[in-house]
């Protein structure tokens, strides 16, 4: 499968702050649309996990990257149940904001959470296919690699 792999480099006219490296270094977008599952499978073989977002500058951050993608939402490390983060750790709701309305579990299977533009967080199947986020990026992850040779 061929996958378009989002570029840090192209981030570099988001956030202009000492945090930005940081930030980029903690997330990457992958634009290929895949279901929950699976991306939690691809951010677990090619970075860390599915992204855990744990205060609103992060959430912030990974909003800005799908408004300038001109994208609605993506998959996040969240799911049920109860709601936990992909690497089972538990959610901090000051940093989850629900889309109003959300969670309704309106299909009675909405066991997974998106994340959209306005950094506002909906439960949806997890079979819907999305792009989504991973954690941490490429530059980490090698860099772990490299320190264990
Ligand atoms: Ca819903």
């Amino acid at each position: 499968m061929a996958l378009h792999i989002f570029k840090n480099v192209s981030l570099s006219n988001l956030l202009l702050t000492d945090n930005q490296d940081t930030l980029q270094a903690k997330f990457q977008h992958i634009e290929t649309s895949m279901t929950w599952t699976n991306a939690q499978l691809y951010c677990r073989t090619h970075y860390v996990d599915l992204a855990t977002i744990t205060d609103n500058t992060e959430n912030d951050f990974l909003a800005n990257i799908l408004s300038s993608l001109n994208l609605n939402d993506a998959w996040i490390g969240l799911y049920k149940i109860p709601w936990l983060w992909s690497d089972k750790s538990s959610v901090s709701w000051s940093s989850v904001k629900w889309e109003f309305g959300q969670p309704d579990n309106v299909k009675g299977n909405e066991n997974c959470a998106r994340a959209n533009n306005e950094g506002l967080m909906a439960d949806d199947t997890c079979s819907t296919r999305l792009p989504f986020y991973c954690r941490e990026n490429r530059k980490i992850k090698n860099a772990r690699a490299g320190s264990h040779l």
